[in-house]
């Protein structure tokens, strides 16, 4: 990993329920997104290489304290059934009525073993329960308990290759596939059945209503209607 030969350009897309988007995960090393001339997007760059430099791929995030858990907002998305596009909102409450029964997580792109998984087989991985602070990039902040399985564990159970990725964040021990919020099952509003926590970045990277898992080896931004031309950092550490 220390080769920088070795390393190549690798992504991670992950998906939301149709049409809420999806978000780019990692960062690259050997070549950076471009900056589509913004200054803010010069910023990534230097954040990325900043958090990079000074943190260990394995610093993690301060967690806390059931005492220190606070009342917790629900922004963005609140419900993938009230969606404008008619077949997607069909399809989240279908699966609400059954529990999430029939939901499935798919893992595609460069994984051996690319295939689907229910709640209840991502519920047999050995769990991770972390207290952690959300920071919003519009400013306020909350604490929360989370419970799931670390993305790492369902990315190599389905075969992801590790040598020569940058995928930091990705690979991260807090970064975690969650079920789970203050010991409940994770309410609609906060990304039910399944969301990111991404504790090592800003909230929004945290992916609410995860349908879809898609491993790459290039930068995709998503296109005009994509966030990152949109004005969103492709990184933005913390
Ligand atoms: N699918 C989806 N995921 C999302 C969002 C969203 O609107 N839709 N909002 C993001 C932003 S900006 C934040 S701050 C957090 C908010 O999570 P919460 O609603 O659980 O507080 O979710 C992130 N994930
Ligand atoms: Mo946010």
């Amino acid at each position: 990993m220390n080769d920088s030969r070795l390393v190549t350009r690798r992504e991670m897309i992950v998906g939301g329920a149709a049409a809420l988007g999806s978000l780019l995960l990692t960062g690259c090393s050997d070549e950076l997104p471009p900056t589509y001339g913004h200054l803010l997007r010069m910023g990534d760059a230097l954040t990325f290489a900043a958090h990079r430099t000074l943190l260990s791929g394995r610093a993690l995030a301060r967690e806390y304290t059931r005492r220190d858990i606070t009342s917790f907002p629900a922004t963005g998305t609140t419900d993938p059934g009230d969606t404008p596009d008619p077949k997607a909102g069909e399809a989240y409450r279908a699966w609400q009525a059954a529990a999430f029964a029939n939901w499935r997580l798919a893992i595609e792109g460069l994984v051996a073993h690319p295939g689907t998984y229910s709640l209840a087989d991502l519920k047999r991985f050995p769990a991770r329960t972390q207290i952690t602070r959300h920071q919003c990039e519009e400013g306020w902040s909350a604490i929360g308990e989370w419970t799931g399985v670390p993305l790492r564990t369902v990315l190599e159970a389905a075969g992801l290759l590790p040598h020569g990725l940058d995928m930091v964040d990705v690979l991260h021990p807090q970064t975690i596939l969650a079920y789970g919020m203050n010991g409940r099952d994770l309410p609609i509003a906060h990304g039910a059945p399944l969301r990111l926590r991404v504790e090592t970045q800003l909230g929004y990277k945290s992916m609410k209503y995860v349908q879809r898992i898609v491993v790459k080896d290039r930068f995709d931004d998503g296109g005009k209607d994509g966030n990152i031309q949109n004005g969103w950092s492709w990184y933005a550490g913390i």
